[in-house]
């Protein structure tokens, strides 16, 4: 099956890969519907960015910034995941008519966002979070036995544990790898070549590495300069095949267009045999 791909609104003014360029109601409503049309899956609101060394909004900014977006975009019909580390915006977005709480922090942020997410019946997706981003370069460190593989699938197997104890059905959790998330560029690698020690664990798979930094790093110039952040598209298509070829359930991509043109492909391909 050709996986879900999901598009990335991001309604802030300081987002690493878009920020500022969405931050009225009335641009993230069009940008979402411009998502759906080059075959957005699903729109993933968020309010709060989680760009290395990013500072905290405060929850009612975060809010005031997804809510009606979410409003809007949910009302058309859009199948709308809100992207927060935080109950109160969770069970507000809910209510606007979000259908998934994507927390990048797998509830360690706030645990209460668990019972959100259990009283509501929604999906939620847990990545792999070991700090908020104004600290978690000081966290990526793996030197345990198996690497950074071998320690994000077990404290990705904690979270689950965590997460169905707070009452959240199994069938609605979705994991994330969490790439670029207190992750050198060398742990992103290993985990995009291991993701079948992800998959193992018996959820779907959803990963994000759309115009990263460790894309950057990779497609750096000869004095060592990292590739501009709005030039890493093509690099972003290319994991994308990758991903898809792996088996995941699911793409986090700005672009949707270029991943979509690209699981066509696959699925043409497939269809040839
Ligand atoms: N990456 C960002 C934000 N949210 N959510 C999930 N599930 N997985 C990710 O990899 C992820 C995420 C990084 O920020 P961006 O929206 O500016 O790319």
């Amino acid at each position: 099956m050709s996986p879900q791909v999901m598009g990335v609104v991001n309604v802030t003014p300081d987002s690493f890969s878009d920020g500022g360029r969405f931050d009225t109601v009335e641009a993230a409503v069009a940008h979402g519907r411009a998502l759906l049309a080059d075959g957005a899956d699903i729109l993933d609101i968020g309010g709060e960015s989680t760009r290395p060394g990013a500072t905290r909004p405060l929850v009612a900014e975060e809010m005031a910034r997804v809510v009606p977006v979410i409003e809007q975009l949910a009302a058309e019909g859009a199948l709308v995941s809100v992207d927060t580390m935080r109950a109160e915006v969770a069970q507000a977005a809910v209510g606007a008519g979000a259908g998934m709480v994507n927390d990048v922090s797998g509830g360690l942020a706030d645990p209460d966002i668990l019972r959100v997410v259990a009283d509501s019946g929604v999906d939620y997706v847990a990545m792999h979070w070991r700090a908020h981003s104004d600290r978690m370069s000081d966290f990526a460190t793996y030197d345990g036995p198996g690497g950074v593989v071998a320690a994000v699938r077990e404290e990705l197997a904690a979270r689950v544990e965590a997460i169905e104890e707070a009452g959240v059905a199994g069938e609605r959790i979705i994991l994330d790898p969490g790439l670029g998330f207190a992750k050198r560029p060398e742990h992103n690698w290993e985990l995009l070549r291991h993701l079948e020690a992800l998959e193992s664990l018996g959820f779907p798979l959803l990963v994000g590495a759309s115009r990263k930094s460790f894309l950057g790093r990779l497609l750096a110039d000869a004095e060592g300069n990292d590739r501009d952040v709005d030039e890493r598209e093509h690099a972003t298509t290319a994991v994308s095949v990758v991903l898809a070829r792996a088996g995941v359930w699911g793409i986090r991509v700005h672009d949707v267009r270029s991943t979509c043109d690209a699981l066509r492909v696959l699925a043409a391909l497939d269809a040839a045999d």
